[in-house]
């Protein structure tokens, strides 16, 4: 493995350059506002584990505001932003990722998402509390700290999202014919749901240019929850790994969203779904903002087979796990492992 050797990048390795250079052609777009949007999605996760979904609903504006906002705190002197850190594993992170030793060219917040009826009294009643260890977090434009975050770019982001994810997962279990419909989406939607936001930023490394390398931004990896939704600005960076475990790189678009499927989707579906491994190499030319939401279920969660996918006689091709457990092993383990393979039978 490569490495460029300056003490001050702990040793980030560099990035291989991905199959059809910078714009792959082959990322399936799926129009949420189609009759026939559900087939399409799950084709999609069969095929990639990962579509760009477009006419999804949300105004690129209200991505823009909170892009903005995210630029606005990670522009913030180094001095002002370590103090919502280290990331352990929610705060401000720079560079370290997890806990076990993971290093990418990027800088982050990460939050916990908890839906909470009880500290929003606004009229548009958000319901949503992030925790990012808040004695600590200090920009207020980010996370007001008035006790009630309806007004704030993030909270209006998070209902869009959750909305749009929730009709994306109902899609699904169209496309699978399986009832109810709402037999994917409660389990991201619950209260209880373990939802998480992450917001990146990818400095431009200016020693690369022209060297025909990048750097890991975020090394391979898949996630654990069920979808990821990612938004990004027009910087490209993200890549996935095809079947034959060739990377591709995917050309970005502001206006869209990118799904990706999570493990817990993978088990859900008995493996017919394909969690995507992805990375994401950042460039020396421009800087790379995206922002990811995870669903996750709620801790206690069973994962295992939809029983409505389960024809007679089939068996499950993974032990039983919670979210829970599931997540505990996460957490012990490097970004770049198969977290599934200790769960397969
Ligand atoms: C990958 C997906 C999400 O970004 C994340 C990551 C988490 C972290 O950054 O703290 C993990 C990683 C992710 C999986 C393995 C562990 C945990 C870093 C790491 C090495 C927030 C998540 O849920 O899992």
């Amino acid at each position: 493995m490569v490495v460029l050797a300056n003490p001050a990048l702990h040793s980030i390795p560099l990035v291989g350059s991905p199959k059809h250079g910078a714009r792959f052609p082959g990322i399936p777009v799926v129009d949420l506002s189609r009759p026939g949007a559900g087939e399409a999605i799950v084709r999609a996760c069969e095929d990639l584990g990962f579509f760009k979904l477009v006419n999804h609903g949300i105004p690129v504006e209200l991505m823009r505001r909170l892009e903005a906002e995210a630029v606005k705190f990670f522009s913030l002197p180094q001095v002002e932003k370590e103090k919502s850190g280290p990331a352990n594993p929610f705060g401000y992170g720079d560079k370290r990722i997890g806990v076990n030793g993971d290093v990418g060219w990027l800088e982050y917040l990460l939050f916990v998402v908890t839906s909470d009826p009880l500290s929003c009294t606004s009229m548009t009643a958000c319901s949503f509390r992030y925790e990012l260890r808040r004695d600590r977090f200090r920009p207020s434009f980010l996370v007001p700290t008035c006790g009630c975050h309806c007004s704030s770019a993030l909270s209006e982001y998070l209902v869009a999202v959750r909305k749009m994810a929730s009709d994306v997962l109902r899609s699904m279990a169209e496309g699978l014919k399986i009832e109810p419909r709402d037999a994917l989406s409660k389990l991201a939607m619950d209260e209880h749901s373990d939802g998480i936001i992450r917001l990146n930023h990818y400095p431009p490394y200016p020693q690369l240019r022209g060297l025909n390398r990048s750097l890991t931004g975020f090394g391979e990896h898949t996630d654990p929850q069920i979808i990821s939704v990612l938004r990004s600005n027009d910087s490209s960076g993200l890549q996935i790994s095809l079947e034959d475990g060739s990377w591709v790189s995917v050309p970005p678009d502001q206006a869209s969203f990118f799904i990706n499927v999570g493990d817990c989707l993978q088990v859900l579906t008995n493996g017919r779904f394909r969690s995507v491994r992805h990375r994401v190499a950042a460039n020396g030319v421009k800087p790379r903002v995206s922002m990811i939401y995870f669903f996750g279920p709620p801790p206690a969660q069973r994962i295992a087979p939809l029983p409505q996918l389960m024809g007679e006689g089939k068996q499950s091709k993974y032990k039983e796990f919670t979210w829970g457990e599931y997540k505990k092993a996460a957490y012990r383990s490097r970004l770049g492992d198969n977290r599934l393979v200790q769960f397969e039978k």
